[in-house]
């Protein structure tokens, strides 16, 4: 495994296209999956300019239209939606593509050949932030099409996280960063506005064990669960509480950068299980949201956990399903695991 600091990375200018011409000569992906990171990553470009232009080419606002989950639609949804299928669809390397934005999944039209790769993603993650100018992102996960399905439908898709080959998030934020993984550690990319290549500048990510910072919607408070709140109150005791150290807290409202944090510099992120609806177990997507971040965050040395059971683990009943998310620094997921055991 190798460890670059900041300043060789960029003395070196190893891009993604050439991180990936490696990863292919080592055996780590196929040609294929190299294609389709490649693609992703000229759709995250593009996403990324719509995002920076903003009001001046007319993107921000609602869409007039709900998604499969009954929310309503930004434009830049739709229209980062529309970028990721056109840019995946022609290249030969996928069956099918599955998105927070479709009710069903996507499936490559006979006109392309067709591939063995199936793409989940959510393709602007943390839309309510886009208005007022807010970090958002794209989050994406691949999967292999199980063999010998020729109908693809959902149920190609419902494979347990711990089978991802390779996942993934972009934010466009002050800089626009690509976050990688084929699972072999977790590197990210920033996007070099001049000349359109993405440049690796962290390599090897790995997140501090232990923190001081948590990442949680605290208007929710009235429906956490006993596990949840005794975490949130030992934190917001401060030194002279049973943690004995003092809590920061921070929010987003983007998934994407409130991961990102973590990544960077330790932290734990929690959307987890609450009272506030029966029928939503959760308020995040397993396929396209939870597996992907949560096998970002093992591979940097972190751990992922609804607080029942490893995110990686569960087996998914269907496309769009909701589940609780706690993930970051290991020592903080693995206490509230042991909150939730007892
Ligand atoms: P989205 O994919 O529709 O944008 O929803 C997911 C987002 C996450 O990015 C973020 O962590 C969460 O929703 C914020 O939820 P809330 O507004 O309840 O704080
Ligand atoms: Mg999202």
């Amino acid at each position: 495994m190798f460890r670059l600091t900041a300043t060789e990375c960029k003395m070196r200018k190893i891009t993604l296209s050439r991180y990936l011409i490696e990863q292919q000569h080592q055996g780590t992906i196929s040609g294929d999956l190299r294609l389709l990171i490649t693609l992703v990553s000229r759709a995250v470009h593009a996403i990324s300019v719509a995002v920076g232009k903003g009001a001046l080419a007319g993107v921000l606002g609602e869409a007039g239209s709900d998604n499969v989950q009954g929310e309503a639609q930004k434009k830049l949804d739709v229209i980062a939606n529309e970028i990721l299928l056109e840019a995946n669809e022609w290249g030969g390397h996928l069956a099918a593509m599955a998105s927070e934005e479709m009710d069903d999944p996507h499936v490559i039209p006979n006109r392309y050949p067709r591939g063995e790769y199936l793409l989940m993603f959510d393709p602007l993650d943390g839309s309510s932030n886009i208005d007022v100018n807010i970090s958002v992102g794209t989050i994406f996960s691949v999967l292999q099409c199980p063999e010998g399905v020729v109908d693809i439908d959902e149920k190609a898709f419902l494979q347990p996280g711990t089978r991802q080959l390779a996942a993934g998030y972009a934010v466009y934020g002050a800089a626009t960063l690509l976050v990688l993984t084929l699972g072999n550690g977790v590197n990210t990319f920033t996007l070099d506005r001049e000349n359109g290549n993405f440049v690796l500048t962290q390599a090897n990510m790995r997140i501090p064990e232990d923190t001081k910072e948590f990442a949680i919607n605290a208007s929710n408070i009235r429906w956490w669960e006993a596990p949840v709140r005794r975490y949130i109150d030992e934190a917001n005791a401060g030194k002279s509480g049973p943690r004995g150290k003092d809590f920061n807290m921070r929010w987003v409202g983007s998934m994407v950068a409130d991961v990102h944090r973590i990544l960077t510099r330790g932290g734990v992120f929690l959307y987890p299980k609450d009272t506030k609806d029966s029928d939503k177990p959760g308020k995040l997507r397993l396929m396209y949201e939870a597996n992907p971040m949560a096998f970002i965050v093992e591979q940097a040395g972190g751990a992922a956990s609804t607080g029942r059971e490893r995110i990686m683990e569960i087996e998914p009943t269907a496309l769009h399903q909701r589940v609780p998310v706690i993930l970051g620094s290991r020592n903080e997921v693995e206490r509230l695991v042991a909150y939730h055991a007892s």
